[in-house]
């Protein structure tokens, strides 16, 4: 960015052809090479979902090689280790690697031109959480090559996991990769959500969003909320297997089932959020298919968010068998089968959709067929496991196999072979073939029932699950015969659809725009869609399912709409007011850059140090990861006020630097949220230890650290305030910072003396509880005095002006939530301490 004021006019290109070739110079994304610093939407979404598939594959080939050595009482296929890495590695695959990324990639390739926009909010952001997504899926697949990839089941309960049962690497290769998978899934959630909050066309206000959006706000903020409590797990474990403290080891106050509470807080709502992007696809594809509009938008909205809310009080009911007071299992009973309420709403929108409607009975039609079909058959085994005393006979067995390929493969493989028919057309501007995509879907629905209706029956006949041979007497040899035989019609049918897309892609017939005469948006753009989606953008009047592509697509390549011009080379967009979709401000964006791939590096070295146990080497990559971040910050920065800027239909806007709820402020605060739930984890993480673990109260806890705590608490607060008089005048804002600067460092030092006077965190839970929230609190601090260096930073090199304060805002946002996070954490120590004086068993 130059000194010079930068021009606020435009000049609207006579032509669309010359719009679009002013557009796509400063939006390509480059050739070769080059591509590698992408990071336009459009190229990482497919980039995930081209990535997920092959996942697939893999975890496909996975289960194989399970139904092959189960075909026979007596193969001698698999050895119980390897089979052990094989089931583990095919549910680690598809959970983490396939089924998340793959609508990560549709939502981010989708989102934006559904909804009007030129691109996400943080481009950069995706494209590094693809990295982080591609490196630490390859590190996990890699590890099953060499032997050390985990096997201790796709849940890996403690003790199995911990290190007197696991003493290899296998569990650690899963503690790193997923939680360097789930930083990308998380970095994802929160573009998500602020690209659907903000980044909308003018006039597009939340009753007027397309139902898909619906449904990834939804899944998104379950993400934010679901995600941190597998984060904080995996960090305990790991911290357990490498530096030993006790959290999960019932002879020193901990305990296993911390780990059952702390995954399946997150594995419950995860089957959500892989259900509700599908129905999410489901409802959008369902009118289309059907020539009618969706019924029902407004109960279809509410019976989702409800359906968020119930599935986070549901983590218990995989947990009936641990020994859970009566009482509780009752009422977790009882709201595991109300969650049939509001699936049930959405699968009779579609029915009475589709009763209104007139079908054409086309391929992703097909799919739709078999989503219904398998998926209620999977909710009807569901309701059945609610059942406290049927779970009890059921728990471990082939049955709950059986059940949970019916939800996962019905909610999400079905629908989403539709999505890839009902979208793949407007990715590569090709229609189907169809000779083969008929065959196809009848070898997968009629192979997938064979192979997972058996294992219901091996089930109830007692087989247990993740044994990897059964004796004859056993009498289970020829129901698996037949299960594994349906298996191998079943792939045959996978690779059969495989081949029908590389034909669409390679020898489709053409088409304009629109084949399907849909009603939203993102068939507005030309097929395949251009760098920047639209060559203007419109103004949204009436539900945004509900417009008319064919007609609208050519006015906005011709410039018609807002924005329809190129101003001092920069990549603009627009945001909107949250809930009423006003025009709000100009967005500009960053523009391709390494600094996203080169970031990633560094975050693998970081998780690659602690797995290789090179522990010096970990605060060298933290170092990098941070300075890299900061290096992201200058471009699009702005060292002179612009004022409002014209934005094309007479009206004006301000640049994103100069308001003050930009969509970087938002992503901060659901950043902040996400950061939250895993601090409320690890307290009540705690509190549970006290209220369950065996060897509670401990017995000689002495902590003396009253004046190291007061003055944490002082400092803290005290840079939250000075924090607050940072407002980007001269003087002011230096002394402000340097004053904040100055208090983070000095809590940073009482927290250090503070540890030093925590008896020995190996010693019992309680200690390495205390211990680990004041890790916490100390890195938060720490962190506040980086972020108070960078308001230095980036006032110095002038990109700070008073009405330009994002970055002060920013670090107010941290400063203020440091604060109330270190009270409650240095108050901790003390209350824990009270807690066992009064309590315990
Ligand atoms: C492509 C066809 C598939 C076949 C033939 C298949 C087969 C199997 C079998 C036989 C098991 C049980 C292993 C055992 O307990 O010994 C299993 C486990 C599992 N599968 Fe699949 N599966 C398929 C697709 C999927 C998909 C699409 C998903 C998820 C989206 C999935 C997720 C899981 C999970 C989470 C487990 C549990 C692993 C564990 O016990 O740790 N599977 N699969
Ligand atoms: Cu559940």
């Amino acid at each position: 960015m130059n000194d010079a004021r930068p021009e606020t006019g435009y000049q609207t290109p006579e032509t669309a052809i010359r719009l679009h070739h002013e557009l796509d110079a400063v939006w390509g994304s480059g050739h070769g090479l080059e591509r590698l610093s992408a990071v336009n939407h459009t190229v990482v979404g497919k980039r995930f979902m081209v990535t997920a598939l092959v996942f697939f594959a893999i975890g496909g080939v996975l289960a194989m090689l399970i139904r092959a050595q189960l075909a026979s009482t007596n193969s001698a296929f698999l050895d119980a280790a390897q089979y052990a890495q094989v089931f583990t590695m095919h549910g680690v695959i598809m959970m983490f690697l396939f089924a998340i990324p793959f609508f990560e990639g549709l939502a981010i390739y989708l989102l934006p031109k559904m909804l009007g926009a030129r691109d996400l909010a943080f481009p950069r952001m995706s494209a590094y959480g693809y990295w982080c997504y591609l490196f630490g899926g390859t590190f996990l697949v890699a590890a099953l090559l060499f032997g050390i990839a985990p096997d201790g089941g796709w849940f890996m309960y403690t003790p199995l996991s911990s290190r007197p049962y696991s003493p290899g690497i296998n569990a650690d290769v899963w503690l790193l990769g997923i939680t360097f998978v789930e930083i990308s899934a998380l970095s994802a959630a929160i573009e998500i959500m602020v690209t659907i909050l903000k980044l909308r066309s003018p006039g597009m206000s939340l009753t007027r969003m397309p139902i898909f959006a619906w449904y990834m706000l939804v899944v998104a903020a379950m993400m934010i909320i679901g995600f941190p409590p597998l984060i904080l797990g995996s960090i305990l474990l790991e911290v357990e297997r490498a530096f030993d403290l006790p959290f999960f080891d019932p002879t020193r106050g901990g305990d296993p089932l911390l780990w059952q509470h702390l995954f399946w807080l997150f594995g419950h709502p995860e089957v959500y959020i892989i259900f509700l992007p599908a129905a999410g696809a489901l409802s959008t594809i369902i009118p289309v298919l059907c020539r009618t509009r969706l019924e029902g938008y407004g109960l279809i909205v509410a019976a989702i968010v409800a359906m968020a809310f119930l599935s986070f009080g549901l983590w218990v009911h995989h947990m009936y068998t641990v020994g859970i007071p009566h009482v509780a299992l009752s009422f977790f009973s009882a709201a595991s089968a109300l969650v049939a309420i509001p699936t049930g709403i959405q699968i009779f929108a579609w029915l009475a959709t589709m009763a209104h409607g007139r079908p054409r009975y086309s391929i992703p039609m097909l799919h739709v067929f078999g989503f219904f079909f398998v998926f209620v058959a999977g909710g009807l085994t569901g309701v059945m496991l609610a059942m406290v005393p049927f779970d009890w006979q059921a728990h471990d067995t082939h049955f709950v196999v059986a059940h949970l390929h019916y939800v996962l493969v019905g909610g999400f493989v079905f629908p989403m072979m539709a999505a890839a028919y009902y979208w793949l057309p407007h990715i590569t501007g090709r229609q189907p073939v169809q000779h083969l995509s008929k065959p196809a879907f009848w070898l997968i629905f009629i192979g997938f029932n064979v192979t997972f209706f058996i294992m219901h029956l091996t089930g109830l006949r007692g087989m247990p699950r993740r044994v990897f041979e059964y004796p004859q007497a056993a009498g289970w040899e020829v129901l698996n015969f037949i299960s594994s035989v349906g298996s191998f019609v079943m792939t045959i049918g996978f690779a059969l659809v495989a081949l029908d897309l590389i034909m669409l892609i390679r020898h489709g017939r053409p088409f304009r725009r629109d084949p399907w005469e849909a009603g939203t948006l993102e068939w507005a753009t030309p097929t395949p869609p251009p760098s920047y989606n639209f060559g203007s953008l419109p103004h949204i009047d009436t539900r945004a399912d509900a417009l008319a592509p064919r007609s609208l697509g050519p006015e906005l390549a011709a410039g018609r709409g807002y924005l329809g011009f190129m101003r001092n080379g920069w990549m603009e967009t627009l945001t909107v007011d949250m809930v009423s979709g006003r025009l709000d401000h100009v967005v500009v964006l960053p523009r391709p850059t390494y600094l996203p791939l080169w970031t990633a590096i560094a975050t693998a070295a970081f998780f690659a140090s602690l797995l290789a146990k090179i522990y010096w080497f970990t605060p060298v990559a933290f170092i990098a990861v941070v300075i890299l971040f900061f290096l992201w910050t200058p471009a699009t920065g702005l060292k002179q006020d612009v004022g409002p800027l014209e934005v094309g239909r007479g009206e004006r806007a301000l640049h994103h630097q100069e308001v003050a709820q930009p969509p970087s402020w938002w992503a901060v605060v659901f950043a902040l949220a996400a950061n939250a739930t895993l601090y409320t984890s690890l307290v009540f993480g705690a509190l549970f230890l006290w209220l369950s673990a065996p060897n509670w109260p401990p017995l000689d806890l002495d902590f003396t650290f009253v004046l190291p705590s007061l003055i944490g608490a002082g400092t803290l607060v005290t840079a939250a305030i000075a924090g607050r008089f940072a407002n980007g005048q001269a003087g002011r804002t230096v002394t402000s910072l340097a004053v904040t600067l100055v208090a983070h460092m000095i809590s940073v030092g009482a927290v250090a003396v503070l540890l030093m006077s925590i008896p020995a965190p190996t010693g019992h839970a309680a200690s390495a509880a205390a211990f680990a929230v004041a890790v916490y609190v100390g890195l938060h601090a720490a962190i506040g005095a980086v972020l108070a260096i960078y308001g230095l930073w980036r006032w110095n090199s002038g990109y700070i002006g008073p009405s330009r304060m994002l970055d002060l805002r920013i670090g107010r946002l941290w400063h203020d939530y440091t604060a109330v996070a270190g009270l409650i954490g240095l108050a901790f120590p003390f209350v824990l301490q009270s807690l066992t004086g009064i309590g315990g068993r």
